[in-house]
C-alpha cells in the first residue's frame, strides 16, 4: 500500500478511534480500545480494505504515534486527542520547568482572557519542544507560541499527564502561568 493510501486510512482511524466510532457502527471500550479484528472487519464492510500488516505500518510509522496496540496485539486505541469519553488511565507525571503550547495569532486575545481551554478535547495539549508547538500552532494559522510555567503549576496542584509519545496533557492553563512571545 502506498504512503498516500496509508495516510488516508490513518486519518480515518483518527476519526473512528477518537471521535466517531459510530461511523463504522462500533463502540470503544471505556479505555478507548477496540479489537483489531472487529475494526478491520468493520472497515472492510465500509469498503476500506486494510490488512493487519497495513495497520501495523500505520501504527509504527504515524508521525505523531497517534495509535497503539495492546500488549498482546489484539486491541488498538488512539493515545490521545479524543472528543468522546474515554479513560486513558495515564499516570500523573512531573512536568519540566516549562512546556509549550502552539496556537494561532487570532486566538491570542481570547487566551489572555480565559487561559488555555480544552475545547472539544479532553485536555489542553502541550509539548516539551518548540518545534512541535510551532507545527501544532501552524495547523490553525499564523503560529504563536505560549510558554507554560508548568513546574509552578504542578507545585500549585495541577495534575499533568504525559502520553507514550511525549504529549503533555492538563485540564486548563490559567493566564497566571502563561508567558507570551
Ligand atoms: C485554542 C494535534 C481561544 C488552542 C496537535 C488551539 C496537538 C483557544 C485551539 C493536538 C483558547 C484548539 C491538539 C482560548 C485554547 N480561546 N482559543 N481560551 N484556549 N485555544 O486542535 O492544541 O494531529 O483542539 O490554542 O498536534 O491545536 O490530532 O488543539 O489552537 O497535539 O494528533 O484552540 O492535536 O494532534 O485546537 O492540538 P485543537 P491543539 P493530532
Amino acid at each position: 500500500m502506498d504512503t498516500s493510501q496509508l495516510k488516508r486510512h490513518s486519518k480515518f482511524l483518527s476519526l473512528v478511534l477518537r471521535h466517531k466510532p459510530e461511523v463504522l457502527s462500533l463502540q470503544l471500550d471505556p479505555q478507548g480500545w477496540i479489537s483489531v479484528d472487529t475494526l478491520l472487519q468493520a472497515m472492510q464492510q465500509n469498503g476500506r480494505h486494510l490488512q493487519r500488516n497495513d495497520l501495523e505500518t500505520i501504527v509504527a510509522e504515524n508521525n505523531k504515534q497517534r495509535f497503539m496496540f495492546s500488549e498482546d496485539g489484539q486491541m488498538i486505541r488512539a493515545r490521545q486527542g479524543h472528543s468522546i469519553k474515554v479513560d486513558l488511565g495515564y499516570e500523573t507525571a512531573v512536568p519540566p520547568q516549562t512546556l509549550y503550547h502552539g496556537t494561532a495569532t487570532r486566538f491570542v486575545d481570547s487566551i489572555w482572557k480565559q487561559g488555555l481551554i480544552k475545547g472539544n478535547r479532553h485536555h489542553v495539549h502541550l509539548s516539551a519542544d518548540l518545534a512541535t508547538a510551532r507545527q501544532v500552532g501552524g495547523r490553525h494559522g499564523k503560529p504563536y507560541i505560549f510558554t507554560v510555567r508548568s513546574e509552578e503549576m504542578a507545585q500549585a496542584g495541577f495534575a499533568f499527564f504525559v502520553t507514550g509519545n511525549g504529549v503533555w496533557l492538563v485540564e486548563h492553563v490559567p493566564t497566571d502561568y502563561l508567558v507570551g512571545e
